[in-house]
């Protein structure tokens, strides 16, 4: 556990613990580009926003911030913000284009250089494995509902761990699979675009198998120093009223939303309530002998991705729906207060409380903010400067947040900010910026928003002024 001298040693700064990580996070379809080069694939989002009106204004990743081939000033904008890990993600296609069989070495090579380049100034590589990419080949077999899948990824997740494990002290298996079983296969407004409640659950408990698979993969190839974790984005989910019924509407909600995974993952077990609510879309005979006990293999730390908090109340949701074998149940309230460009509402307490429940009912497991942050709609004005004092007031509450639960007992390590670049933030493609360095997509010049020289200011602080 992180020593917590959370005191502040003068009376306006929230100190941070000694040890504490900060840093910057980002996913390699969001910002590589480079969709067609030295050997990568397409991967299911390359065809998904290929295909007309599944993203906004038609937008792909084929250029994105153009970070493949700006690599090297990236990780200086980096140095300069003085973070001490960066959160990047491997793309799947570029390493084993078609999900099995051997790797690309210039895909590789391409995450060598990375990690080499961060290491030289001084910035621990955390490796996400899979933020969502799939080979297109691996959906056109099946995807995640397929069982076969997850023993895909684990071969994978070696084939990176064999090649970076000596330079990475971070590994996440997957981010938000929840996105990716849920909006991928039930709503369908992610890749692959399917609407189907069945898929979607098949593909959470194939993913919960990949996951625990994976972490076998790992601790084989990677040294027993190295920390093996996954990122969850959990739900923190409020019932509208003391009302039974939006109690029951939460609940429904925190099991096909958080404990979907988290039970499996930490303790080796499906919710018996989510069995019963799921009951007329399936009997979930899909989980096999041993896939529990799989997917329960001990991490090291657990990473939380939070934005805003899930207002719930007794009724029904549209369809086609994330949230299978809830939705004819529950209704999503607008939280009060103000929002961000994505139409999120701020609330910096659903942060707080997500971290305590964490504290109580994982006490021994380590927490990360493996993302956090806002979008807004910034711009560069005419002389170059972007000012962003919403995203500096939402990142200031939810460090605060972070801080009052690290003073209430919650073991936080670290805080990723969310993200270091504007880039293609899925369905919305450009149009929604979450980077504290601004892009102008047109020339791909990065800007310092004002809420990167604020982050620079609170990492060489150890904390904020209050
Ligand atoms: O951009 C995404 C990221 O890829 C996953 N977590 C949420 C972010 C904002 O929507």
């Amino acid at each position: 556990m992180t020593s917590l001298d959370t005191r502040s040693t003068t009376t306006d700064v929230l100190r941070f613990p000694q040890g504490f990580r900060w840093g910057t996070a980002t996913a390699a379809y969001q910002i590589e580009g480079a969709a067609e080069e030295d050997g990568r694939t397409p991967s299911i989002w390359d065809t998904f926003s290929r295909t007309p009106g599944k993203v906004r204004n038609g937008d792909t990743g084929d250029i994105a911030a153009d970070h493949y081939h700006r690599l090297d000033e990236d990780i200086e904008l980096m140095r300069r913000l003085g973070v001490s890990d960066y959160r990047f993600s491997v793309a799947w296609p570029r390493v084993q284009p078609t999900g099995r069989g051997p790797a690309v070495q210039r895909g590789l090579d391409f995450y060598r250089r990375m990690v080499d380049g961060l290491l030289d100034a001084g910035i621990r590589p955390v490796a996400t494995l899979y933020h969502w990419d799939l080979p297109q080949e691996l959906e056109d077999a099946g995807g995640w509902p397929e069982r076969d899948t997850a023993y895909r990824f684990a071969e994978y997740a070696g084939i990176v761990a064999d090649a970076l494990g000596d330079r990475v002290a971070t590994w996440t298996t997957l981010n938000e699979p929840w996105c990716s079983a849920f909006l991928g296969y039930g709503s369908g407004v992610h890749a692959p675009g399917r609407t189907s409640p069945l898929a979607s659950l098949r593909a959470a408990h194939h993913l919960n198998l990949a996951h625990g698979l994976a972490v076998g993969a790992l601790r084989r190839a990677v040294p027993v120093t190295a920390q093996v974790s996954l990122t969850l984005n959990l739900h923190a989910v409020r019932p509208l009223s003391p009302d039974p019924a939006d109690v029951d509407a939460a609940r429904r909600i925190d099991a096909v939303g958080n404990r979907v995974f988290l039970d499996p993952v930490f303790h080796g077990r499906l919710p018996e309530d989510l069995v019963r609510d799921t009951a007329a879309v399936t009997d979930w005979s899909f989980v096999e002998d041993g896939d529990l006990a799989t997917a329960s293999a001990p991490i090291d730390a657990l990473g939380i991705n939070y934005y805003s908090p899930t207002v719930v109340g007794a009724g029904s949701s549209e369809s086609p729906s994330p949230w299978a074998g809830a939705e004819r149940h529950v209704r999503f309230v607008p939280a009060p207060g103000p929002r961000t460009a994505m139409d999120w509402p701020v609330d910096a307490d659903g942060l707080h409380s997500l971290l305590l429940r964490l504290r109580d009912e994982l006490p021994r497991v380590p927490l990360i903010i493996t993302e956090n942050g806002a979008a807004y709609d910034d711009y560069a004005d005419p002389s170059g400067h972007v000012k962003d004092p919403e995203r500096i007031t939402y990142l200031r509450a939810h460090l605060a947040a972070v801080h009052r639960a690290i003073q209430d007992g919650a073991d936080v390590q670290g805080y990723f900010l969310w993200s270091l670049l504007d880039n293609f933030e899925w369905a919305y493609g450009y149009s929604k910026r979450f980077g504290i360095v601004h892009v102008d997509f047109a020339t791909q010049r990065r800007t310092f928003k004002d809420s990167a020289h604020w982050y620079a200011d609170v990492i060489a602080r150890g904390g904020m002024q209050v």
